[in-house]
This record gives structure tokens, C-alpha cells and sequence, in this order.
């Protein structure tokens, strides 16, 4: 029986969703910080998937790991009817090298959190829930990023997921092996019901105008690309200034040249170098060679193609000028993606019958929803990070904020799968 009304009043155990962040947060911990650095299948990683698998297992869930090392565990029930296709929810628990302890975890943790709320209570769904964690949702390791739940929804071949090379030279399909957590579970992955995502904001908006609830509407569009300059090494002495093809030079006309380009388009249009690598790297030698990355990001698919066309003409201009070979290598391109417009308006409805302030928004930051929308209806849900801080050890958000989000989350999952709009 599904007890409606206590449904209806069902809150999360916000005390047992800040234990597990912290038990989370302890593997990779970075010092004197709340952040962890858990780099997508590396040993830390691996000691976070398997305290997450254990919660998980606990919590009676069934679980499966596919191709790519995808994890997602399945509740149902003592009326689920099991034949009926998951309300799945979830994200990652890959960070960066200096991240924070909410991005992506705080969406797993609080999906486990409203399966051991709805169980607790003795309620269950007439979907079955499903609460997962994506492989290298980062993807600052093994580009592109969201590889993980690309390939759960068949935008990626396993074997091209597998045969990817990371930026230290190692193999995925070999680090998933090493790690324990090549499953069998088929790729691309039966789509679920619905997909919906709790995620920090990760930026500034909703602290600045002081709403508690994000609903997300909408994903930015996104361009990573490698760029490889070649010049000459020389001494940094007797070298005259006409006779140098300096691409450690180079390599920083393009970093200013995208900051201009991004103030010149305007907008959201937004870009970011955020690694330079010169070789041999020393004072006294003008660089043999060096590598850029650059990202580019804008919600209009139009104006980001006019950025990527300008900064390929850049370099090409660039390349003649200081005699340098500038070659290039597209890391992640991934369209906007706008999110399931029911569905947001379910997260927008709840949040609102909950009590808590809610705006409509895109999201800035890439995530695994995006690529569940290609295949099921799908939105996310944004809480607000203190001073809109991310991919940054000191990342925060108030406990209030977490406990709010999650009581969303609940709420939605919960009306998503008994479908019976008991809260539309
Ligand atoms: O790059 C991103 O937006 C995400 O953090 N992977
Ligand atoms: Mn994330
Ligand atoms: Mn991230």
C-alpha cells in the first residue's frame, strides 16, 4: 500500500546524507581542505567505488556493473512492480585533482539517501528506483568528459571508451581492469524511465539572488580541444628575438587570444586554458614545444562554432608568423542539450510545494543528465555552492541547502515513479 500521505510529508535524514559525504570525502582527502582528489580510475577512485558499492549492497539494492565500469544499483519495493523500467537518478563520484565533496557525490549519496528514506517508511514505488555512478564523469584524466554515461547511452562505442588514452599515458580499459570494475553488463545500457540529477550549481547565481532550488532547464554546449605547438629549442641567450620560433611564446598569444574572444562574443560565451605544458620546461630554453588545452563554452551551438572557427584562424595566422607547426586534437564536443521540459517543470512544481525559493536555469557545467536526456526524459536539480567556488578544495554547501535539494529529489523521484502526479 502506498501510504500517500506520509509520502507527502516523507523528508531525507539530512545527518545520515552528511555522514556518508564525509565518509566519502575521507578517501583521496585533500589536507587541510573539505576537498578529495579522486581522478577517474585511479586507486582512490577505486576505494570510493567500493565504499559507495558497499552503502549500495546494505541498502538491499540489486547491482550491476557494465562494460565501461558503470555502477548502478536497483531498489524495489514490497509493491514495485519490477517488469516496469527504473526511475533512475544519480551522477559521479570521479572528482578532479582538486575537487570538491559535493560535485557529483553529493548526487549519488543523496540518491542513496532517499532509497533508505523511502525504506525506512516502509513505502515503496510503483517504478522500481535505480541510483547510479558513472565512470570518468570528469574527464580531466580520460577525455571527453561524461565518457562514462556517453557510452551508457550508446554516444560512445565500448571499445572506443575502452582504447582511451589518458593524459599520463595509461589505457581506460586496462585502469578499469587493474581497479576490479570491468563488468559484464551490457553497453549501451536499456534506458531507464526517467533520469533525474541533484548537482551543485558549481557557479554564483543561485547564492547571488539568494534561491535555494536550481531547476535546470538546460546544458551549455562544450569544446575541448588539444593544440600542439612545434618550434625550435634554442638558447635563451644568443638567441635574437627575429630569429626564435618560440611556441612557449605561442602557447600564450592563444591563452589571451580566447580570454579577448571570449569578452568580444560576450554573452555566456566562456573560455578557459587550463593547462600549458612546454618542453624541456626550463628558464634558459626557449621550448622545443608546447601543448594548450582550451575550452570553450557557450548555450548557443551557433556562437560557440563561430568561437571555434575564430581560434582556428588564430592559429593559423599565429603559426605563419612566429614559423611554428600548430596542430590540433578535439578533446569534447558535445552540443547544448535542453532537458525534458515536464520533467523541470516537476522539479520547479516541488521545490515550490516544499516551500523552498526556485529558479529556473541552464547549467554551466557539464553532466552526466546531459547524456541520459539523449535517451529518457531527464532534468536536474541545482543547490547553491558558497561563492559559486568548484573544481576547488574549498567548495561548500550549507547543509540546509543539501537537505533541501534532496527533499526535491525524493519528492520528484517518488512522483516520477508512481506516476501518479500526486504533487504535479
Ligand atoms: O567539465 C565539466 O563541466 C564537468 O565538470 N565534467
Ligand atoms: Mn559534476
Ligand atoms: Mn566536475
Amino acid at each position: 500500500m502506498n501510504r500517500e500521505v506520509d509520502l507527502y510529508k516523507l523528508r531525507i535524514n539530512i545527518d545520515r546524507l552528511l555522514e556518508r559525504l564525509d565518509d566519502l570525502a575521507k578517501i583521496g582527502a585533500i589536507e587541510n581542505t573539505d576537498g578529495c582528489s579522486r581522478l577517474a580510475l585511479t586507486d582512490e577512485d577505486k576505494e570510493g567505488r567500493d565504499l559507495v558499492v558497499t552503502w549500495m549492497r546494505d541498502l538491499g539494492m540489486d547491482i550491476t556493473i557494465d562494460g565501461i565500469g558503470n555502477v548502478v544499483a536497483v531498489w524495489t519495493g514490497p509493491h514495485t512492480d519490477p517488469t516496469l523500467k527504473p526511475v533512475m537518478t544519480g551522477s559521479h563520484i570521479d572528482t578532479v585533482k582538486t575537487g570538491g565533496r559535493y560535485d557529483g557525490n553529493l548526487g549519488v549519496l543523496a540518491g542513496l539517501e532517499v532509497v533508505e528514506t523511502l525504506a525506512e517508511a516502509g513505502i515503496s514505488t510503483r517504478h522500481p528506483l535505480a541510483v547510479g555512478f558513472f565512470t570518468d564523469e570528469e574527464g580531466s584524466r580520460f577525455p571527453p568528459d561524461m565518457l562514462g554515461s556517453l557510452v551508457y547511452v550508446g554516444g560512445m562505442s565500448l571499445e572506443d571508451g575502452l582504447d582511451t588514452v589518458g593524459i599520463d599515458g595509461a589505457v581506460l580499459g586496462d585502469e578499469l581492469e587493474r581497479i576490479g570494475y570491468r563488468g559484464g553488463a551490457p553497453c549501451p545500457a536499456v534506458a531507464p524511465h526517467a533520469f533525474v540529477e541533484l548537482h551543485i550549481e558549481q557557479g554564483p547565481v543561485l547564492e547571488a539572488e539568494g534561491v535555494t532550488i536550481g531547476a535546470v532547464e538546460s546544458v551549455q554546449g562544450i569544446s575541448w580541444t588539444e593544440i600542439t605547438i612545434k618550434g625550435q629549442s634554442n638558447h635563451a641567450g644568443t638567441t635574437p628575438m627575429h630569429l626564435r620560433r618560440d611556441p612557449g611564446y605561442a602557447a600564450a598569444r592563444i591563452a589571451t587570444f580566447v580570454r579577448e574572444l571570449a569578452l568580444e562574443l560576450g554573452g555566456r560565451q566562456v573560455a578557459t586554458v587550463g593547462q600549458i605544458k612546454l618542453h624541456p620546461n626550463l628558464v634558459n630554453v626557449v621550448a622545443a614545444n608546447a601543448t594548450i588545452t582550451v575550452d570553450l563554452r557557450n548555450t548557443e551551438e551557433a556562437i560557440l562554432q563561430q568561437a571555434e572557427q575564430r581560434l582556428v584562424e588564430f592559429c593559423d595566422r599565429l603559426a605563419e608568423d612566429e614559423k611554428v607547426t600548430i596542430t590540433t586534437r578535439s578533446l569534447a564536443r558535445f552540443e547544448p542539450v535542453v532537458f525534458d521540459p515536464e520533467v523541470v517543470d516537476r522539479v520547479a512544481h516541488t521545490a515550490a510545494e516544499l516551500g523552498y525559493s526556485v529558479k529556473r536555469m541552464p547549467s554551466g557545467a557539464g553532466h552526466d543528465a546531459q547524456m541520459l536526456a539523449r535517451v529518457c526524459p531527464t532534468a536536474m536539480i541545482f543547490t547553491p555552492s558558497w561563492e559559486g567556488l568548484s573544481h576547488n578544495p574549498f567548495e561548500f554547501t550549507a547543509p540546509e541547502d543539501l537537505e533541501a535539494g534532496t527533499n526535491v529529489l525524493l519528492h520528484v523521484l517518488a512522483a516520477l515513479a508512481n506516476e501518479n502526479g500526486y504533487n504535479k
